[in-house]
């Protein structure tokens, strides 16, 4: 049963039950529409509660529906909402949970709004290439005023209850019975005998200063937007809500809401929401599986990676302990900690007694006893596997029997690690991404004799520290940075070859990705991967090949920014990076050294060398089953690597392009230049014959 109607006194209240968020289906949609029209047509019915059952009040649209083909549309959520916005009875909505999108604009219907305390409320669906289409463009101005509308529209950002009641977007807030509250708002309502008050009737508060009000939301959002379409789609519509009579301003949200759900941009960030949310269900680990609640987490190594760690579980409000052996690397990450908040504080994205708060939950330690009682320890010291070997063997020896033992290594073997302890069920890897306060991705690598339980605690903290968790078996540099591998060799081959470091991330910028590779390396320091590269270089085979163009500029010093040199040139204390002719000399003398006589190097070359080389070695990962699911991969460069949201992650975006135009690309370049990575995997190969793609196996 979609709905629970239930009468209390003269006050129908309508409860949406269809878990797991209320949706509205279009089975929801049709059975409300009944059952609103027929309390409206009744006399015994004064009032009516339009109300969620389970979690929360309304998730929005069916975003499900979205990809299938339209069979029972009717009504459309436009036409719900309209109806209910006509009722001649006051139509309350109780919010609990969250109200998004449509869920939001059925609140927005609706002629009051009443919100329980921890409720939320947004139009998101720029996140999800969309834009609001049930009338939540033209409502949200009309009731909240047009710079608040942008802001909320345009970030897709939803607001606490408290915010909304400043907003003037509900009209009460209430700690006690939410129903209770809403029904006797209903009957104060109906007593009254007051018109109900429908937002679309309204005008838009007028504003002093509207053209730079639109002016900076346009720059802020739109302008940066970099070819995604929604941003302006809202901003038209919104605009619209000003100077266009409000069912014609309807008529046309719809034309630019359909343009935004049939356009490729969306079904990509689709794709992206569900396979975020399937990364998250392990095989084999249920509801039912017994999970260590992880109630104090310890942290060991206080460098960059150890600090930005202990942040993400400070704010998280779960107790910390960082330990480093030195009271100066302890002062210094502190010190760190604190300018990271201090940061937020300056940006007004946190309060200074928020900061407190925070920085209160991490305790610090020279002595790694303090660590015996933690749930969980996560390792981030050097990249040495002996260095981290002879410290698990502490740690298993000092921790209690429970505790779960975790390395942020991000390319040595975990089941090595986990063999130095007497618990390699409790052993695992969480590989966090820098700076790790900030980037979402946890890479949970499981070792051989990693548990079950063991799993879903690291996965359900990933969650709890807002982080998007993917489960990765053991290989070297896991899933991300095995890839990347790849990708950033292409990268210095085509140096070689003819291109420079800025024609190469000019193109991977126009791309999607927020930063060119060469630029990236700047950025994260380029002695990180020379001391990873001249480790392994004694086990690199002599007939592979190996720009050394990298390793030169470590010789002369040049390590990214932060030695205000590396692939490009930056001024003293900037961060722009500015071409160098230096490098460029660099990187002819090595064509010259190869024999190579340089050549010009298209887009086109730059994307598939770069990109399908990420798609061949992803559909090898996936041969071996160091993930089971494509999606684990666009999840894992969506949130690692800043992959363009509006493709969808490599493997949504080579089924987009096509296998057989990326295997055929693939083999020409495998044939011309023999490297192995370009060589097409087998798993390519055989869709390829059986005219499939990675998403319809
Ligand atoms: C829209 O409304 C367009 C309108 O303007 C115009 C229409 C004409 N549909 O995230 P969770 C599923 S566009 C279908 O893990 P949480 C989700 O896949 C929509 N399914 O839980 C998952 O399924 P499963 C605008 C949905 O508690 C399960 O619910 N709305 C939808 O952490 C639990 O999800 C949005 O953009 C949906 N709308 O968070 C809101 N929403 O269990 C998108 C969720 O099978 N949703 N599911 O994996 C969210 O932000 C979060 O899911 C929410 C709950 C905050 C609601």
């Amino acid at each position: 049963m979609l709905l629970e109607t239930e009468l209390r006194g003269a006050t129908a209240v309508v409860c949406l039950s269809n878990p797991p968020v209320n949706a509205l289906s279009s089975a929801m949609r049709g059975a409300m529409f009944d059952q609103l029209s027929e309390l409206d047509s009744r006399k015994d019915v004064a009032g009516i509660v339009v109300a969620g059952s389970g979690r929360c009040f309304c998730g929005g649209a069916d975003i499900r529906e979205f990809d299938r083909p339209a069979r029972h549309d009717e009504p459309l959520v436009p036409a719900l909402i309209n109806a209910i916005e006509r009722s001649n009875k006051p139509v309350i909505a109780a919010i609990h949970g969250v109200a998004l999108g449509g869920g939001c604009e059925l609140a927005l219907g609706c002629h009051y709004r009443i919100a329980a305390a921890d409720a939320r409320l947004g139009l998101p669906e720029i996140k999800l290439g969309l834009m609001p289409g049930a009338g939540g463009t033209q409502r949200l101005p009309r009731l909240v005023g047009l710079e608040a509308a942008l802001q909320m529209i345009l970030s897709g950002d939803a607001v606490s209850a408290a915010r909304a009641l400043d907003l003037g977007l509900v009209d009460q807030v209430v700690e006690a019975d939410l129903i209770d509250a809403a029904v006797a708002y209903a009957e104060a309502r109906a007593g009254g005998g007051e018109t109900p008050r429908r937002l679309s009737s309204l005008d838009v508060p007028p504003l002093k200063d509207v053209d730079s009000v639109i002016e900076a939301a346009s720059a802020r959002f739109v302008a940066r937007a970099r070819g995604l379409i929604a941003p302006g789609h809202c901003l038209e519509s919104i605009e619209n809500s000003l100077s266009m009579p409000f069912e014609s301003a309807l008529a046309r949200e719809r034309e630019l809401f359909i343009e935004c759900r049939e356009s490729e941009q969306s079904k990509a960030q689709r794709h992206l929401f569900f396979v975020e949310r399937e990364a998250a269900k392990v095989p084999g680990v249920s509801k039912k599986t017994p999970v260590v609640e992880v109630r104090r987490a310890a942290v060991v190594g206080c460098g960059t990676m150890g600090v930005g760690i202990a942040v993400c579980f400070a704010d998280a409000g779960i107790p910390v302990t960082v330990h480093d052996a030195s009271k100066a690397a302890l002062d210094t990450g502190f010190e760190r900690m604190r300018a990271i908040y201090q940061t937020a504080v300056t940006k007004s994205r946190l309060s200074k007694r928020e900061m407190e708060a925070r920085l209160s939950h991490v305790g610090r330690a020279e002595d790694l006893a303090a660590l015996a009682d933690a749930d969980i320890v996560i390792e981030a010291i050097v990249e040495e596997m002996d260095a981290k070997r002879a410290l698990f063997r502490t740690l298993d020896a000092l921790c209690k029997p429970e505790t779960i033992l975790a390395t942020n290594t991000s390319s040595l073997n975990v089941d090595a690690i986990a063999a130095a302890t007497k618990r390699p069920d409790r052993v695992i890897g969480t590989h966090f991404f820098s700076p790790a306060h900030v980037m979402k991705l946890m890479e949970n690598v499981r070792a051989d004799a990693t548990s079950l339980e063991t799993i879903a605690c690291v996965m359900r903290f990933s969650r709890k520290l807002n982080k998007v968790g993917v489960l990765v078996a053991v290989c070297d540099g896991f899933v991300g940075n095995r890839m990347y591998h790849n990708y950033t060799r292409q990268a210095a081959f085509l140096l070689e070859e003819g291109a420079l470091p800025q024609q190469v991330d000019q193109v991977i910028y126009d791309f999607g990705f927020p930063m060119g590779p060469f630029a990236v390396g700047d950025l994260a320091g380029l002695d990180v991967s020379w001391r990873i590269r001249k480790r392994r270089a004694a086990t690199r085979p002599s007939e592979e090949r190996y720009s050394p163009i990298a390793d030169r500029l470590c010789e002369r010093g040049r390590f990214g920014q932060k030695s205000g040199a590396g692939w490009y040139r930056y001024q003293p204390g900037g961060r722009k990076p500015e071409p160098d002719p230096a490098v460029d000399a660099l990187i002819v003398a090595r064509s010259e050294e190869m024999g190579l006589e340089r050549r010009t190097i298209d887009e086109k070359e730059i994307i598939e060398r770069c990109v399908y080389v990420l798609i061949n070695e992803g559909a090898r990962i996936l041969e071996e089953g160091i993930v089971s699911r494509p999606g684990d991969i666009d999840v894992i460069w969506r949130h690692g690597y800043g992959f363009p949201v509006h493709r969808g992650g490599p493997m949504f975006y080579a089924d987009h392009i096509g296998l057989k135009k990326i295997r055929d690309a693939l083999l020409c370049y495998y044939q011309r230049d023999g490297d192995a990575t370009l060589e097409p995997a087998p798993m390519i190969e055989e869709l390829v014959k059986k005219n499939a793609g990675f998403y319809s196996r």
